[in-house]
């Protein structure tokens, strides 16, 4: 579930593993470069957290955010 911090949307991605856990960020690197909007993420492990704002409109949430959530919801 996405939810708010510090005007970002905020969600923790857990899989089996590293390898699991790459994958889904490859991804997800390849969706976000074709909507020309990216993430701030982190992994430790088998955790991606991805937090998402969007810094053109200085650093809130914004469409093009939510827009990037559903598409790393599809996935
Ligand atoms: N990603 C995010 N998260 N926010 C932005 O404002 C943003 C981006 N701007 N990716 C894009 C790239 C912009 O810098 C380029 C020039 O289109």
């Amino acid at each position: 579930m996405w939810y708010e911090e510090e005007n970002k949307l905020v969600k923790i991605f857990t899989f089996k593993n590293f390898t699991e856990a790459f994958g889904f960020m490859t991804k997800v690197a390849i969706v976000a470069e074709k909507m020309d909007h990216h993430p701030e993420w982190s992994n430790v492990y088998n955790k991606v957290t991805i937090k998402l704002s969007t810094h053109d409109a200085g650093d809130v949430i914004t469409d093009k955010d939510r827009a990037l959530a559903d598409a790393i919801d599809e996935l």
